[in-house]
């Protein structure tokens, strides 16, 4: 199939230009500027479909970068499988997920990969690849880190919270850590201080503090700014790279930047939530609803000025990428088990049909600029994961992955659950976005057009990563 897309302004965090773009097959078979006569004058009645994107913008599809489907968490399982999660990253403009495999406690590593291929194998909407979560340091995972690199798994992530779950203590982050120094992938790490967290929780439960705001305030910005530190120290250390997922404490950012200021390989990412959602208006809502909001790192408070700062730094690139972190539940039955103790309560926000629309609001309200909107939500992360130019860009050669996003449509989020995400509420409930995404392509076939679902189930193919392009 032969598609030109028409009159629209191309979005690349260089620049906008009005350009035409002309799909043949899977991938991208030309830019064509305004006068450039090199295809013919004919081109058009050559191709099976022309779309119009006058006064919209083409930009290549989204790359989210860290999803859960289907994690397997605090007695229950995130809610969208890989074939609902990918169906409404797709409605959302998002055509790539980079997921995380889990290696459970005691098992081998390779069976925990081979267990996410087996959820992912078929089921996907889009294109997909793997983090490897590594649940448990020893030797043999180590060895398996180098092994995961030849198929095409190139980050691991580690955890400084969660003991007893998905925890690793210094010594073992200090040897993965050599590891991946090694080898030249890229260590994840979600960082927050878990030892002194789980105190926190025992104290705060043990006065009877058990609605869902205490899981806010038991994880307070020290235990997040705490873990940053020590995590780029170790990563000083053994001279691996670095990224600190969903980082929501300006406090941990400012440690970030100084680490990136004396020029260490340390990256950082954040997620819409802790652009717009706060411990006041949300997570401290009355009597259980504020479950809905309990993530980690969890919402912290608007009054302490973490929004406004979080988009600066996203400014400034000490944060690079906005990734959604989508781990749904439902609320009855899953958000539910923690009534009477909010450490019960499975961990997670869905935002993976959103997080287009919800960045691309920051651009309304001038916070960023087309142009960075681009670089964080897709260029960005196909280059820090090893996907680009196959993702992350509009070029000849590249898969043909694009949205165009309408500027002056308008996207009401959560409305009578009008999302796609396997969840029976929303944490965007009522959310308005002046813009809309208007048509979605991935890899050449249309999944998106004039709000009607052309996608299939099993298009979505697994992609081999290369080592991070920002390390060479
Ligand atoms: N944070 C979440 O909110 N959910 C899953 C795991 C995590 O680290
Ligand atoms: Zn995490
Ligand atoms: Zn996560």
């Amino acid at each position: 199939m032969k598609i030109l897309i028409k009159n629209g302004l191309l979005v690349s965090p260089l620049g906008t230009s009005h350009a035409d773009v002309l799909v043949d097959g899977e991938t991208i078979a030309a830019i064509i500027t305004p006068g450039d006569t090199t295809l013919g004058s004919q081109l058009e009645s050559t191709v099976d479909r022309v779309i119009d994107a006058s006064g919209k913008y083409v930009i290549p599809g989204g790359v989210d970068s860290h999803t859960h489907m289907e994690l397997p968490f605090g007695g229950t399982f995130a809610s969208d499988t890989f074939e609902t999660g990918t169906r409404a990253a797709a409605w959302g403009g998002t055509t790539t997920i980079i997921d995380f495999a889990v290696q459970k406690f005691g098992e081998r590593v390779q069976d925990g990969l081979s267990s996410w291929h087996e959820k992912a194998g078929g089921n996907c909407h889009i294109d997909y690849g793997f983090h490897q979560i590594i649940g448990g340091v020893d030797d043999d995972s180590l060895k398996a880190m180098d092994e995961l690199i030849g198929e095409g798994v190139t980050s691991f992530k580690l955890f400084m919270a969660y003991p007893g779950v998905f925890y690793s203590d210094d010594g073992q982050i200090l040897r993965a850590m050599q590891t991946a120094a090694g080898n030249g992938s890229m260590i994840m790490m979600h960082a927050e201080n878990g030892i002194a967290i789980d105190v926190l929780v025992s104290q705060a439960l043990a006065e009877g503090k058990t609605d869902p705001k205490y899981h806010s305030l038991t994880r307070p910005w020290e235990t997040e700014a705490e873990a940053v530190h020590r995590a780029i120290m170790l990563a000083r250390m053994t001279g691996a790279p670095l990224y600190i997922v969903h980082m929501s404490a300006k406090q941990a950012v400012n440690v970030l930047q100084g680490a990136r200021d004396q020029g260490l390989n340390v990256f950082g990412e954040t997620c819409p939530q802790y652009l717009y959602l706060s411990l006041e208006d949300h997570l401290s809502q009355p009597g259980f609803e504020g479950a809905k909001w309990v993530c980690s790192t969890p919402l912290r408070s608007k009054e302490e000025g973490h929004h406004e700062e979080l988009w600066r730094y996203l400014r400034t690139n000490d944060l690079s990428i906005v990734s959604t972190d989508h781990c749904p539940f439902c609320f009855k039955e899953q958000k539910e088990l923690g009534i009477g103790d909010f450490s019960k309560i499975p961990n997670g926000i869905g935002t993976v049909e959103h997080r287009m629309d919800l960045i691309y609001q920051g651009v309304v309200e001038g916070q960023i600029t087309l142009e960075r909107w681009v670089e964080l939500c897709s260029t960005t992360p196909a280059r820090m994961f090893g996907l680009y130019p196959q993702k992350g860009a509009l070029a000849p050669g590249s898969d043909a992955d694009i949205v165009i996003y309408d500027p002056a449509g308008r996207t009401e989020i959560g409305l009578e659950k009008t999302h796609h995400m396997n969840m029976d509420h929303s944490a965007w409930e009522g959310t308005v976005i002046d813009g809309h995404v208007d048509t979605v392509i991935s890899r050449g076939k249309i999944v998106v057009e004039n709000n009607e679902y052309f996608g299939t189930k099993g298009h979505g193919k697994y992609l081999k990563r290369g080592l991070s392009q920002y390390l060479m």
